[in-house]
C-alpha cells in the first residue's frame, strides 16, 4: 500500500461543508423515493456519494460502541481505500458511481451445510440492523471513527451451518472491470481476497455493514455489503462482497500474497510490531493535526486479546 496522508487543508471542498447543507443539497438532487443518484449525473464541483440519502429503516443501538468523536460524513466517504476505483484516495468518491449495488447476489459455500446464492435483499432481511461506532486504523496510519450500520457476522453465519471443518472463512469482492475502473490494471491480484479465523468471524465486534450514519453503505465505502473488523487493519475490512466461503485452509488474502513480508493474514492492529516501511506506534485521526499513539487491537484488548493467547504477534502479524 502507497503512503500518503493528506493534510486537512488537502481533503477538499465537501470536508468543509456542514452536514446539514451537504443533505439538503443531495435531497434537492433526488430524483424520487428511493432512486438512485450517480456520481456521473452530477455536475458541480461539490463531492457526493454514489448511491446517496437513502435513510435505513429500524435501526437500534448495538454494543461496543466507541465514545470517541465521529469523523465527519465528509471525510469518512470522501478519503477511501478502494483499490477497484484506483490506488488514490479520491478515486472512490469521484468513480464510485459505476459501481451498481443492486440487483446483487451473494454466494455462501464451502463447508456449511445449507449453502446457496441470494439476493442481497433476502439475505439481510433477517437481520435487525444495529448502529455501531467503530474506529477504523488504516495500515498507512490513519485512522477515522465511523457509525457503521450492519449485524454480527456471526449470526449470518450460523444460518448456514458451518460444518465441524470450518476453520477459516474466505470472503471474495466483486470482480468486474466494467464497474471497477481499477481492475482495468492489475495493480493488485483481482478479485480482493480477505479471510479470518472462524472464531474471528464468530466474535461479537465482527459485523457485516449495509450502512453508515444511519443511511445506504456510499459505493465507496463498499457497497452494498463490507466486512468490519475493528481490531484489524483496515485492508482486512473487505468491501462489496459477492461470495463468502467456510474453508479448511487459511485463505490466501490479496495483501498477503502482492507482498508477503508487510501484510500479514492475522494484521491486528499492534504498535509494538511495525510495518517493514514504517512504524505502528502512531496514527493520525483523520481531521486532527497532531498523531495519537496506536492502542493495542486497536483498543478492543479486553474483548480480542484472549484469540490469540500463546501466539507469537511478531510471527502472525
Ligand atoms: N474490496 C476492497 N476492500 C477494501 C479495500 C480495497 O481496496 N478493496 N481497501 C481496504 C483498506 S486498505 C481500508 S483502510 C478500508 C477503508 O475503508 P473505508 O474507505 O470505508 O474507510 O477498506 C478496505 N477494504
Ligand atoms: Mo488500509
Amino acid at each position: 500500500m502507497l503512503i500518503k496522508i493528506k493534510r486537512r487543508g488537502e481533503i477538499g471542498p465537501a470536508e468543509t461543508t456542514p452536514r446539514e447543507l451537504f443533505l439538503d443539497r443531495r435531497r434537492f438532487l433526488r430524483l424520487g423515493a428511493g432512486s438512485v443518484v450517480t456520481a456521473a449525473a452530477l455536475s458541480s464541483g461539490l463531492w457526493r456519494p454514489a448511491l446517496a440519502d437513502v435513510k435505513l429503516p429500524n435501526v437500534t443501538k448495538g454494543p461496543f460502541t466507541a465514545r470517541d468523536e465521529l469523523t465527519p460524513y465528509e471525510s469518512v466517504t470522501s478519503y477511501n481505500n478502494f483499490y477497484e476505483f484506483g490506488t488514490d484516495k479520491e478515486d472512490p468518491a469521484r468513480l464510485a458511481g459505476s459501481l451498481k449495488p443492486r440487483p446483487w447476489r451473494v454466494v455462501i459455500d464451502g463447508e456449511v451445510t445449507k449453502p446457496g446464492s441470494f439476493d442481497i435483499d433476502e439475505l439481510i432481511r433477517p437481520h435487525a440492523l444495529q448502529e455501531r461506532v467503530y474506529r477504523l486504523r488504516c495500515v498507512e496510519a490513519w485512522s477515522m471513527v465511523i457509525p457503521w450500520v450492519g449485524f454480527p457476522l456471526a449470526d449470518l453465519l450460523k444460518r448456514f451451518q458451518p460444518t465441524s471443518r470450518a476453520k477459516y472463512v474466505r470472503f471474495e469482492a466483486l470482480h468486474d472491470p466494467r464497474q471497477f475502473p481499477g481492475q482495468r490494471r492489475a495493480v493488485l491480484s483481482w478479485p480482493y481476497v480477505e479471510g479470518l479465523r472462524i472464531d474471528e468471524a464468530m466474535h461479537p465486534l465482527t459485523i457485516l455493514a449495509v450502512g453508515l450514519y444511519g443511511e445506504v453503505l456510499p459505493n465507496q465505502n463498499g457497497a452494498p455489503l463490507r466486512l468490519v473488523v475493528p481490531w484489524k487493519y483496515g485492508f482486512k475490512s473487505i468491501k462489496s462482497i459477492v461470495k463468502i466461503s467456510l474453508v479448511e485452509q487459511m485463505p490466501l488474502n490479496t495483501w498477503a500474497r502482492s507482498a508477503p513480508n508487510e501484510y500479514g493474514f492475522y494484521a491486528n492492529v499492534n504498535p509494538l510490531v511495525d510495518h517493514p516501511r514504517w512504524s505502528q506506534a502512531k496514527e493520525r485521526r483523520i481531521g486532527d493535526f497532531f498523531k495519537r499513539e496506536t492502542a493495542m487491537f486497536n483498543g478492543y484488548a479486553d474483548q480480542v486479546a484472549s484469540l490469540y493467547t500463546g501466539m507469537d504477534l511478531r510471527k502472525f502479524f
